[in-house]
């Protein structure tokens, strides 16, 4: 693999003719104009008659009501005695705190404003649907409710069939926690919404998380959940990255259930994770099933889903804690251009005028297959100058040549000459 990459860097930068980048510029700028061309005649009027149509999309939040927690930074709810046990991976609770900088926590209430990554492998059992610094002295209402009748358990009932279907279920609880329009501490008049839902029916339980406007910032955010030592832990995609927050929140504009903003996990001790070659894989982990990397998997709620997915240019295949990873590696290129100038790996530059056959790379290293670059000079115009009249590349067992003039062919022939052991 690290052959055949470094095989396309050499042949991108060897037959990249002058003439050659001048023509593709000419063509690509006719295209381009061409383009925009299709695009006002095509395109605009659509856009002006027609109109956008927008299709009818489930809002995530469940009702924003209940209790008001006190306006104080850090603060938590006092203990909520649970009407109903609910059962997050095994332990049953019936006591919950709603922690004011995004979390719920069920033993004690939780003041942490500064996100950690999941997993903590801590002795702590969080619900976290939006972990950072919020303050709500001024701007915004954290709100608590519990319900065991009426439109919000049918709902429940409803979304948890859709979501985990063959379970049967039926919702006998639901608590609601929203953080509604909360600022980002301090007191910075943002808004931001998340909310957090815990249902729970005969055995099961169950955990959605749903978010409205994401006020945009700088601060980390943390959402998911973790459990005692770390046993269950989910990250929502965006964590700890610029797409937690802003116009283009990931929590927000994805889903794990196909409702943009919401995000549903089942927590009682149910297969809430997959295995691959008898290994349990926890919800939402990735890794690449083989050495080649060729495929991702991501153990989702629907079970182990694969798909090609192959490292990209500036990557490698490597073995990771679970399988293996794609992992980005360091890249250099070296090239050849001009009458004839060369650039190494080190940024060097020389000029040779000769008209001999130059090595321009070869395999130094045993790691790597057996490769060879070859650049032969020819005179260009004069016998004062050069240019590469021929550039040939030994690898596998074949000869590829590139021959001046011939852009976009190359000459491949089996190669017996070479010891490749
Ligand atoms: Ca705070």
């Amino acid at each position: 693999m690290a052959g055949e990459v470094l095989l396309r860097l050499l042949l991108l930068g060897l037959i990249g003719k002058k003439t050659t980048l001048y023509l593709t510029f000419v063509i690509e700028s006719i295209n381009i104009l061409f383009l925009y061309f299709i695009f006002f005649l095509n395109v605009m009027p659509m856009l002006c008659c027609t109109g956008v149509v927008t299709p009818q999309v489930e809002k995530p939040l469940y009702p924003k009501a209940g209790t008001e927690s006190t306006a104080i930074d850090d603060g938590s709810s006092p203990p909520i005695t649970l009407q109903r046990s609910f059962v997050y991976f095994g332990r049953a609770y019936d006591k919950i705190y709603v922690n004011h900088n995004g979390h719920l926590t069920f033993n004690s209430p939780y003041s942490s404003y500064s996100p950690e990554r999941f997993p903590l492998n801590g002795p702590i059992d969080i619900i976290a649907p939006f972990w950072t610094d919020l303050d709500n002295r001024e701007m915004g209402k954290i709100l608590y409710n519990q319900y065991t009748s009426g439109m919000v358990l049918q709902k429940a009932t409803q979304d948890i069939n859709t979501y985990f279907p063959n379970l049967n279920f039926k919702a006998e609880w639901v608590f609601v926690a929203t953080w509604n329009e909360v600022a980002y501490y301090p007191n910075s008049r943002t808004k931001t919404t998340a909310q957090a839902v815990l249902i729970s029916g005969g055995q099961n339980s169950f955990v959605l998380m749903n978010y409205g406007i994401i006020a945009s910032t700088s601060r980390k955010v943390q959402a998911g959940y973790d459990t005692i030592n770390s046993e269950h832990h989910y990250t929502l995609p965006g964590s700890f990255s610029s797409a937690a927050t802003g116009s283009n929140s990931n929590f927000r504009l994805s889903s794990n259930v196909n409702v943009p903003g919401r995000w549903a996990f089942r927590t009682d001790n149910g297969t809430t994770g997959c295995t691959f070659n008898g290994e349990p894989v926890q919800l939402g982990d990735s890794f690449w099933s083989d050495s080649t990397c060729a495929q991702k998997c991501t153990c989702t709620t629907t079970g182990l889903q694969c798909s090609n997915q192959p490292c990209s240019f500036s990557q490698v295949c490597m073995p990771d804690s679970f399988q293996f990873s794609c992992q980005s590696v360091q890249r250099r290129t070296c090239t050849v251009s001009g009458d004839p100038h060369y650039y190494t790996f080190d940024n060097k530059v020389f000029h040779f005028q000769g008209t001999c056959t130059y090595v321009l790379s070869e395999q130094c290293q045993n790691e790597l297959p057996y490769f060879r670059v070859e650049g032969k000079n020819e005179h260009l115009g004069s016998t004062r100058v050069s240019w590469t009249g021929l550039v040939k590349v030994f690898v596998y067992n074949e000869t590829i040549e590139l021959v001046k003039r011939t852009t976009g062919k190359a000459k491949v022939s089996k190669d017996t000459s070479l010891n490749t052991s």
